[in-house]
């Protein structure tokens, strides 16, 4: 069936309850197959009116053009939008964006919407739902660094097209509260988390934060850490960053994560005062077409969908899309995401926003490797390290290219080096290695 992208906006009345009006009314139109997160914005054009919030859903349906204009115009008017003027304030704006790449120029249906490459609340939800999204003048996501001036803020994680509504954002499940010598974390009860296993990125996230919350002054230069036991479900964390070495420029921290007064896991976060300067590499590989990559949903779609440990737990912060990968113990492959570009504006979670999906790459790599992704069989991960170092995050130019080697690997172990890029050709670089266990008790199950 033909797919169409709809852009809705509300910035009057009850806002999200719009978003989620129109989620349900586009959903009575065909399926869902994929809606962005939430994304605070501030108004573009027309008088002077309160920051909207925009989404993109991705509407896979019957429908001909018009007739989907005529049923989202519908919805619009379902919350009470009557008053028109042009680009001023409104409950609900319901926008076809493109519909199975036709090209339609009619009196009252302009498809592709004109205004897609001058709005970034368009264009960032859009390229989370279909990084690689093009038209005749290219990809759309091509032209999101000349809009970067337009302020927009991620609010939540993705649409969960099954549960139908929109997934808590990392940030609202860092929460930490505490009075600097143990920090409590509250996961919230629909925090994305099927299987109670919720070691690794989001972790790090939390160690992470707990560091910038008592090393005033410093910003993190490197984390390891070593997780053994997952966390159950609603579990309630409590985490101590104990200081054992500082300078007046560095100081080195261990943090413990216990549940239930048992150390679940424990990282070592090295911080310093003076971020070292971003490394400018003169041999930045050439930026992946975005029309290259493929969503990682049509990755894993032949083998069903990780959870567990993976993908699944982390799904509410990053989405991935790779579109290489060589065979071989020395593998080359590339990534793009959207969101660390696009993500939270805290650098602790930013650092755990790019170790993250760095971890699921790894992990995507060695399955495929190994042969797991399409034999079905079970995985144990007991134990997992990651080291990295991420200076002057503060000044970030917005990385979003990942480039992996694999240098080793065999079935129980798999290491490699870690570039992620930005745009300007910066980099950082970080190693990381994955113990593996096959077969055994915890197990991560591939369905
Ligand atoms: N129409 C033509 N083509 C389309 C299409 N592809 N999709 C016609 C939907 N409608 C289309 O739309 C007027 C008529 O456009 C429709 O009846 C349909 O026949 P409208 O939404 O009532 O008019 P409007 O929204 O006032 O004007 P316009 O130019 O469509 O504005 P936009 O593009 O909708 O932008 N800033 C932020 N941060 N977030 C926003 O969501 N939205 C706007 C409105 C301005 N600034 C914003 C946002
Ligand atoms: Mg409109």
């Amino acid at each position: 069936m033909p797919i169409a992208y709809v852009g809705i906006g509300s910035n009057l009345g009850d806002r999200h309850g719009h978003l989620k009006h129109a989620m349900r009314g586009i959903e009575a139109l065909g399926t869902i197959v994929a809606g962005s997160p939430m994304y605070e914005t501030a108004p573009v054009g027309g008088p002077d009116q309160g920051p909207f919030l925009n989404a993109v859903a991705a509407l896979d349906t019957d429908l001909s053009p018009y007739a989907l204009l005529h049923e989202v115009l519908g919805i619009e008017r379902e919350t009470g939008r009557v008053r028109r003027e042009r680009w001023g304030p409104r409950t609900l704006d319901l926008d076809i964006l493109w519909y199975d790449g036709k090209t339609i120029d009619e009196d009252g249906l302009t498809i592709p919407h004109p205004g897609i490459r001058d709005r970034r609340f368009v264009l960032a939800p859009l390229a989370d739902v279909v990084p690689g999204l093009a038209d005749s003048d290219g990809p759309y996501a091509d032209a999101l660094g000349q809009v970067a001036d337009q302020t927009i803020q991620r609010i939540s994680g993705p649409y969960d097209t099954q549960e139908q509504r929109w997934m808590v954002g990392i940030e609202a499940a860092t929460v930490l509260t505490g009075d600097g010598g143990t920090f409590q974390v509250d996961t919230p009860a629909d925090w994305e988390n099927p299987t109670g296993d919720m070691f690794g990125a989001f972790l790090s996230a939390v160690v992470l934060r707990a560091v910038g919350e008592v090393a005033v002054g410093h910003q993190p230069s490197s984390l390891t850490y070593r997780f053994v036991h997952g966390v159950p479900q609603g579990a309630q964390i409590e985490v101590v960053p104990v200081k054992v070495r500082g300078s007046g420029r560095s100081a080195d921290y261990v943090v413990s994560l216990l549940v239930d007064g048992r150390e679940m896991g424990r990282a070592s976060v090295s911080t310093v005062t003076e971020s070292r300067a971003v490394t400018i590499a003169p041999e930045m590989p050439g930026v992946v077409p975005l029309s290259r990559c493929t969503p990682v949903d049509e990755l894993f779609a032949p083998v069903g969908r990780l959870t567990g440990a993976s993908m699944r737990s982390w799904r509410p912060l990053e989405r991935w899309d790779i579109p290489d990968l060589v065979d071989g113990t020395s593998g080359v492959f590339r990534a793009w995401s959207p969101n660390l570009t696009l993500g939270t504006e805290d650098r602790f979670l930013r650092a755990a926003a790019i170790l993250m999906p760095i971890d699921a790459l790894i992990w995507t790599s060695t399955m495929h490797q190994l042969g797991f992704l399409g034999s079905r069989k079970v995985v144990v991960t007991p134990t997992l390290e990651f080291s990295g170092r991420f200076p002057d995050l503060e000044h970030d130019p917005g990385w979003h290219l990942s480039e992996v080697h694999i240098e080793h690997m065999t079935d129980r172990s798999v290491s490699g080096t870690i570039r992620v890029w930005s745009e300007d050709g910066s980099y950082l670089s970080v190693g990381a290695s994955h113990n593996l266990v096959i077969s055994g008790e915890n197990l991560l199950e591939i369905v």
